[in-house]
């Protein structure tokens, strides 16, 4: 009874209600027994050998966290305390300080020891490193130990990152807002200039730096070039000063075009001395006033971004340039591998975006300087659901290389959907590339170990926002969070990560744990299943705002991301012997595999083969019957994650659990509109019936169109899968309504209103059955989009209503300024179903 007691109270000190805001480093407190167990093994205070603010930040750092999770308040003292305290500082400065302590490592940049020292009787814990910021690390090392409930006494380990460059990219406008950003305006900018109000920065700053991750490039890759105008300069000055406590340096996104739109040369020729001039001086006075800059990212040549195309030059003429001014200040060059022409012609069955990195880039391995770092998106086309790892991975040898993953989730379910990223980025850099002999897995080509190479890592593209909760999803700061850790150590297991994140998250409560991992871990493949199994890619609006979904907004346009589903079958042909040539690009061993249809793997087929519809996958089923069932899968999954999560109901608190319940609702209703939609157009290109009866039935469903409309009017929706029926009821007018009399069985019913969330107004929505309001609401959610298509699509269930044959059901909607309270469907189905 009092362990039970116990439980309940340890329950109730971390259920008050949380924003998000401190993500995984909440340092809450620690159940009574674990806390018991550390404040009786951890000493009482701590000393700080080095005086710089990073290594500040770790001693108010490690106060901060022993505080919130064990409720002692560590004395701060100088010299060498004569009592066992925690010892913090440089190696060299400790060695200075204490040296009895007789303290001996060889220590990379970033790294950490942890271990336990003894002189005159005293033991001490020493956290040390090389550097000021591995010191940083270690305390967040050390303190992430005490939430997971891992040993700390009597330590002995050394911790060094698997790579140098452990970036984040921010793809954030000077005006504030963020391309393909779900998280709120700029943490950075607003009004072309550095916001007044810099705080979540520094927040930001703490996060990144309890990853490990050194340096953040705080502006869009589609770069303003007003970022490097000498009146500028003062701006970015500010920004990384709220870095700068944190180890995180700052890095600037440029525009090629630079010495010409902002220094007024007549030209922008990498192969210009003016031009070379140019950036030299500018990268000078840049660094007098940051001189901890890291560098520069560059996207040139690429979606209508200006480079060296233009005078018949390289993208190693371009690098070099750039880098060989920042090369004394020891700064680097992302030059970004993203290059391809978006203007293919889509009649010629050669033509592949899928090849364009290594196309361009592979003639030129051995070309680019030493401080620059070519970075590799880790697919071929755009962070698709699923694509093999890019093919110009295994091939520079002679080329510093960083492999680019996409934190945010642009193609991905935006934020509103939780897609938990790392066991996709796990197969990515587990995949060997056999580039030469023994195993050349990615993550050891990008760190630069399989060809000797001086620099190279991880770059995430993240794109925070000022949501409280940084992404507009509780459950998406885990990605941020995978990142950083796998940029760490790429060898930890996604299990192990996501353990991680959610016992520093939500607590380590054993059924809130288990729940949540289970969630995360299989929210990938069941986001696939609903959006582009097979390797179809993500089947959506790909020339709009990559939402929701359109089958064919792929199609025949020259941005290349084909999948050639037809009336036949479906699939990018990109062997060798009948296709692109693009499996050609890989090493022979991986080559062999993907050429052959017989070896290439389920997953994979559609992004590699085209087959007819009836092919037979290794599984033994048809490609299309696979299509029709993941879709049933996908989205029956989400439903299931909702039972799941609303099992959890009081074990976290209330604000997290409501907002990730509404989420997860949202994302279920949307899962079906993508299921019906991607389902029916494939029933309707191959005219191929699913062998289970469910495409193109819906028991329960009545479209608005056929009900009795007063001032809705019908309208087609384009694409017309985007819409059940492809079609939807518009209002015109200030209110109209739709209704039915319910001819079924009496008894308990759900009721599933489908409408339309546009974002140009706040539409109200009432039902009423038997002239009895029943429900009220009004479309008030953040969705990209004026139209009334998928991505507006939205659902509200209304369950707990007793119908009897007869009832009139009614659906009143209110509209407001551009938004027409649209309705696609209802749906009656018996309570449970
Ligand atoms: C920053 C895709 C995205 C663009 C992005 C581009 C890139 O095309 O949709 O928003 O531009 O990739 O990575 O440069």
């Amino acid at each position: 009874m009092l362990r039970y007691l116990f439980l309940i109270a340890n329950l109730l000190v971390v259920l008050h209600a949380e924003s998000g805001a401190d993500a995984w480093l909440r340092h809450a407190p620690l159940d009574e027994a674990s806390a018991r167990q550390y404040r009786s093994s951890l000493p009482a205070a701590v000393a700080t050998y080095t005086a710089t603010p990073v290594a500040q930040s770790a001693q108010r750092e490690l106060l901060r966290g022993i505080r919130g999770m064990l409720g002692r308040t560590l004395r701060i003292q100088s010299g060498l305390p004569a009592e066992s305290a925690i010892l913090l500082g440089t190696l060299s400065d400790l060695k200075q300080a204490a040296p009895q302590l007789r303290l001996e490592a060889a220590l990379p940049l970033d790294g950490y020891w942890l271990t336990t020292a003894s002189a005159g009787g005293v033991s001490y814990t020493v956290i040390t490193a090389a550097n000021d910021r591995g010191v940083l690390y270690g305390v967040f090392g050390f303190l992430r130990k005490i939430a997971l409930g891992e040993p700390v006494a009597a330590l002995h380990e050394k911790q060094s990152p698997y790579a140098p460059v452990r970036w984040v990219n921010e793809w954030n406008n000077l005006d504030g807002s963020i391309e393909r950003g779900y998280g709120g305006r700029s943490i950075f900018w607003d009004k072309l200039q550095a916001r007044e109000d810099l705080s979540r920065v520094g927040e930001y700053g703490r996060l990144l730096a309890s990853l490990g991750i050194s340096a953040c490039s705080i502006n869009n890759v589609n770069a303003n070039p007003r970022v490097l105008a000498a009146d500028f300069i003062p701006q970015v000055v500010r920004i990384a000063e709220a870095f700068r406590p944190w180890g995180v340096r700052v890095a600037l996104a440029v525009d090629f075009g630079s010495p010409k739109t902002l220094g007024g040369l007549d030209t922008f020729d990498p192969l210009d001395a003016k031009v070379a001039s140019w950036w030299k001086d500018l990268v000078d006075a840049l660094y007098t006033a940051v001189p901890d800059l890291a560098g520069f990212v560059l996207k040139a040549d690429s979606e209508g971004r200006v480079g060296p195309s233009t005078y018949g030059r390289t993208h190693a003429d371009a690098a070099n340039v750039v880098a060989r001014a920042l090369a004394p200040h020891g700064g680097l060059l992302f030059y970004r591998g993203f290059v391809y022409d978006h203007h293919a012609d889509w009649t010629n069955p050669k033509n592949d975006r899928g090849r364009a990195a290594y196309d361009n880039f592979q003639p030129l391995d051995g070309k680019f300087d030493d401080n620059v770092i070519v970075q590799i998106k880790h697919g071929p086309i755009d962070f698709q659901v699923r694509e093999p790892a890019s093919p110009l991975f295994g091939a520079l040898e002679k080329t510093n290389q960083a492999v680019e993953l996409q934190i945010t989730q642009e193609y991905f379910g935006q934020s509103r959907h939780s897609v938990f990223l790392v066991p996709m980025w796990k197969e990515v850099l587990d995949f060997d590339m056999h580039a030469r002999q023994g195993a050349t897995p990615v993550k050891a080509l990008v760190a630069g170990k399989t060809f000797r190479r001086p620099t190279g890592g991880f770059v995430g593209v993240s794109n925070v926002g000022l949501d409280e909760n940084w992404y507009g999803n509780h459950l998406s700061q885990a990605n941020l969070y995978g990142f950083g850790r796998l940029a760490w150590d790429p060898d930890l297991s996604a299990q192990r990560i996501s353990d991680e994140w959610t016992k520093l998250t939500f607590g380590s409560d054993p059924k809130t744990v288990e729940t949540i991992n289970s969630i995360q871990l299989t929210s990938w493949r069941t986001y696939e299943n609903y959006t582009g199994p097979l390797g179809l890619q993500t089947l959506t609006d790909i020339v709009g705002n990559h939402y929701g979904v359109s089958v064919e907004a792929s199609e025949r346009n020259g941005w290349g991301q084909w999948h050639n589903a037809d009336d036949k079958g479906a699939g990018m042909e990109r062997t060798v012997a009948k296709g692109t040539g693009y499996t050609g690009q890989y090493r022979p061993i991986v080559a062999k595999v993907y050429e052959s249809l017989e070896s290439c793997p389920d997953e994979l087929l559609l992004f590699l083969h085209h087959v007819p519809y009836t092919y037979k996958l290794h599984s033994g089923k048809t490609v299309i019957q696979h299509l029709y069932d993941a879709h049933y899968e996908g989205a029956d999954t989400v439903e299931g994650y909702i039972r799941q999560w609303k099992s959890l109901k009081g074990r976290i608190d209330d604000r997290r659990y409501n907002d990730v319940l509404a989420q997860l609702t949202y994302q279920a209703g949307q899962a079906q509109v993508w299921r019906d939609a991607v389902n029916n157009w494939f029933l309707r290109a191959s005219g191929i019936p699913d062998a289970k009866g469910r495409v193109g039935r819906h028991p329960g469903r009545f479209e608005a169109e056929s009900m009795k409309l007063e001032g809705y009017t019908v309208r087609d929706v384009t694409p017309w899968e985007a819409a059940s029926g492809g079609k939807a009821v518009a209002c015109p007018v200030a209110k109209c309504s739709a209704g039915l009399r319910y001819e079924g069985a009496a008894g308990w019913y759900t009721i599933n209103v489908r409408y339309f969330d546009q974002i140009d107004g706040v539409s109200r929505f009432r039902l009423l059955v038997g002239g009895q309001l029943i429900d009220e609401w009004t479309a008030a959610d953040r969705l990209p989009t004026r139209r009334i298509d998928s991505s507006s699509s939205a659902r509200r269930v209304v369950p707990g209503i007793a119908l009897r044959p007869g009832d009139e059901i009614r659906i009143e909607g209110m509209r407001d300024g551009g938004e027409t309270a649209a309705l696609d469907y209802i749906e009656i189905l018996p309570e449970g179903k």
